[in-house]
């Protein structure tokens, strides 16, 4: 079979052809209009960059190359013995556009685990930061400190042709894949767990089955498959989200994919986006330790009340973009409906009746203009249960996901050439003189 640089070599000149075309023949066509709510409201809704791999509809959710989470979840190979989508295969279609066989799959699997290991140089730096350091500061500076070894930034140093700008960009992005798990792994380790030997990288083990092994729950066969999901179903949410975004960003710059990725993941460690599904459990923590077991709708309600009279956002409910309950909270649900032991998880019931209850209050509450979960409702709990209980990590394991999505785009922004990033700002005065010329 194909690898996945073949396969990239396969598809990206017909992308360049319909890029070239689209722009030749339609480069001044008008496809939308700018409005002052626009600019002063965080560009919300403004149709302004070209992501390939996945767009997200606010009904229906995201899909990845056109199959929705459920289609990925069909034709997704699965690690062997498994049922759950295998982030290499996700991985795979975001890259390519193209679903890759269970024997592709198992080759990148195997690329990804023989490119695993970190550099001493890294070990050391990521064993001397304290352990009160927060792990996604952690991590966005050792993912920083990888480019050390980036070949993209060897070879433009060398100088080399534009045609040749992916090939490079392609090698550090998986290398960097290839290494989160053992990254995160040994963030975790430090922090949580000192003195815990860390196991070394299994060649025949996919890029969870290891991550799982490093964290040290490698037997846990349903945390390990909840991984998986939990990791594939994070790969991507289309280009405006704040971590994706700052990949596209910095990486216009010709910075390397560490650098671009390090800053994405600082984005992604604040509590509106990614650090969302740490608050969550805390938030839900606090519920039950306020409330007890065996709470009543009328309860969970009340507390709601209390949260949003404070003034604080619920966590884990509102979207920029989506308009339904996420689709990726609805699999992450329907994961704990087939185990028993995560049906009568305490935390995961508090969780759904959150669910039955919390829309109604945020739309009688009227301001968010989406008042069902998002992924970062459900993510948390499942954690938890299986006994991954240190909350202040679980944006790391977002950051091992969103990889896959931010990388695969700096990947087709170099093949497709896609010029720096440089939008046009304005002043109060500047927009004042703009309405009145309208
Ligand atoms: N609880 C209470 N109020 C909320 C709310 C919530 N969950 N979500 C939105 N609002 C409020 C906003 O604060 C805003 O109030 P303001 O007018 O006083 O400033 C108003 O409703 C309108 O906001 P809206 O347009 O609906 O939402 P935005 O696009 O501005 O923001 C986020 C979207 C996700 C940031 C917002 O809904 C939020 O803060 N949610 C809670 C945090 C969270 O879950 N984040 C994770 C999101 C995501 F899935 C991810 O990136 O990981």
């Amino acid at each position: 079979p194909q690898t996945l640089r073949e396969t990239l070599q396969e598809v990206i000149p017909a992308k360049q052809e319909q890029l070239k075309k689209l722009k030749t023949e339609h480069g001044n066509a008008v496809v939308g209009d700018v409005k002052v709510d626009n600019i002063i409201g965080g560009m919300r809704g403004l149709k302004a960059m070209l992501w390939d791999a996945s767009v997200l509809d606010p009904i229906e959710g995201i899909r990845f190359h056109g199959l929705s989470i459920p289609d990925c979840q069909k034709v997704l190979p699965p690690a062997p013995g498994g049922k759950e989508i295998l982030p290499e295969s996700m991985l795979w279609l975001l890259l390519t556009g193209q679903v890759p066989t269970p024997e592709q799959t198992l080759g990148l699997s195997r690329e990804l685990a023989e490119k695993g290991e970190l550099p001493k140089f890294l070990e050391d730096l990521v064993d001397s930061f304290p352990q009160t350091l927060h792990p996604m500061t952690q991590l966005s500076m050792a993912v920083a400190a990888l480019n050390h070894d980036s070949s993209f930034q060897a070879a433009y140093e060398k100088g080399i042709k534009k045609t040749e700008y992916w090939t490079h960009t392609l090698e550090d992005c998986i290398n960097l894949i290839a290494r989160l798990p053992a990254l995160a792994a040994r963030i975790y380790r430090n922090v949580y767990k000192p003195d815990t030997p860390l196991p070394t990288i299994n060649k025949d083990l996919d890029l969870v089955g290891n991550y799982s092994n490093l964290l040290g729950y490698g037997d846990n066969e349903s945390l390990t498959e909840y991984l998986r999901l939990y990791i594939a179903l994070h790969g991507d949410h289309e280009g405006g989200n704040a971590s994706a975004h700052t990949a596209h960003l910095v990486g216009s710059t010709l910075a390397d994919p560490y650098l671009a990725y390090s800053a994405a993941l600082s984005a992604l460690a604040g509590p509106l986006h990614g650090l969302a599904n740490q608050e969550v459990l805390r938030w839900q923590m606090a519920m039950q330790k306020e409330l007890g077991s065996d709470v009543s709708l009328d309860q969970i309600k009340e507390y709601l009340w209390k949260t949003l009279k404070s003034g604080q956002v619920v966590p884990g409910y509102g979207h920029g973009v989506l308009r339904n309950p996420d689709p990726r909270f609805i699999a992450l649900q329907e994961f704990c409906e087939t185990r028993p032991e995560l049906r009568d998880s305490p935390i995961i019931k508090l969780v759904q009746q959150t669910f039955q209850v919390a829309p109604d209050v945020l739309k009688e509450h009227g301001k968010t203009k989406n008042p069902y979960p998002n992924v970062d409702a459900a993510s948390g709990c499942v954690l938890y249960h299986y006994g991954l209980t240190e909350f202040k990590y679980y944006t790391v394991i977002f950051g091992v996901s969103r990889a896959l999505g931010a990388l695969t785009q700096l990947v087709w922004a170099r093949a497709l050439g896609l010029p720096l990033e440089r939008p046009k700002s304005v002043s109060i005065d500047v927009l004042q003189q703009l309405v009145k010329q309208a």
